[in-house]
């Protein structure tokens, strides 16, 4: 369970047949849950509300100071931080970049990040399973990032929570690997519902497995607005120029502002 956001399964439908003998203990029972639920409804609102409002002041920074700050979610392993390594080799020294890692533990990303001469801020949930906009503000006080820089903050890998917290980022970028399933946007619609733009990584794992790119896309676009995909593999580095003419276009939106 998740001790910032509560995520422990309340609310969930289990789709299977209850016994008759037991419905009037079931009545007394969902009465009890009722009230239990209404309180996991306010105190979960106070949160939101309160990251709102922190997300407001980042949104805020970000604009004045011209900084394109992208939202990286996805599910553990997708490649995420793989993507930043080859996009940070291949963009800096010519745009400024910086970063923000959150994991539940370790520093492991942000050493990774660290090798390729970006700045970067490690983050630890503990556990939490998602950042949320007052790790960022203070994360960009230690950071400092430069007028018209990017920030990405590469988020804590989980496709679940992370949709619910704005952390005040210009666009939410979502990557999907191949090797998950096709059937990932349908399973989390909120997550896809809240991004801008989804990567597709690993294609050169395409002839390895059992993924319908059409397929993937189609499902997307039921639960979500996204109207760019992008594949790319980030070890082979195919798709990536793609990927650096959105965030190009993104970064000269974001500056004309
Ligand atoms: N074949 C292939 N492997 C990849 C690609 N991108 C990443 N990987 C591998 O996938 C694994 C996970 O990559 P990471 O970049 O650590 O994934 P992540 O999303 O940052 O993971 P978390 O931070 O733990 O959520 C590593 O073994 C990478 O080498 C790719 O395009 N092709
Ligand atoms: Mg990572």
């Amino acid at each position: 369970m998740c001790i910032t956001c509560g995520c422990n399964g309340d609310g969930h439908q289990l789709h299977s047949h209850e016994a008759p003998s037991h419905q009037h203990q079931h009545a007394d029972h969902q009465h009890e849950q009722h009230d239990t639920d209404r309180r996991v409804i306010t105190l979960e609102q106070d949160i939101l509300h309160k990251n709102q409002l922190l997300a407001e002041r980042n949104r805020g920074f970000f604009e004045a100071m011209g900084i394109t700050a992208l939202n990286l979610v996805s599910s553990p392993g997708s490649g995420k931080t793989t993507i930043l390594e080859r996009t940070l080799a291949d963009l800096l020294p010519d745009i400024p970049c910086f970063v923000i890692e959150g994991d539940q533990q370790t520093s492991c990303d942000a050493d990774r990040i660290k090798a390729t001469g970006a700045p970067v801020v490690q983050i630890n949930t503990g556990k939490g399973c998602h950042l949320d906009a007052e790790m960022v503000n203070a994360s960009i006080k230690h950071l400092k990032p430069s007028q018209d820089a990017i920030l990405f903050i590469e988020n804590v890998g989980n496709l679940v929570c992370p949709a619910m917290f704005d952390l005040g980022e210009s666009a939410r970028v979502i990557i999907i690997s191949v090797t998950e399933g096709d059937d990932k946007p349908l399973k989390y619609p909120d997550m896809f519902h809240s991004a801008d733009l989804c990567l597709i990584n690993k294609i050169d794992l395409l002839p390895y497995v059992n993924f319908h790119v059409d397929k993937m896309i189609e499902y997307a676009r039921q639960v979500s607005h996204i109207d760019t995909f992008i594949q790319v593999s980030a070890t082979t580095g195919q798709g990536m120029e793609e990927w650096y003419s959105w965030l190009k276009e993104k970064t000269s939106v974001e500056v004309r502002l």
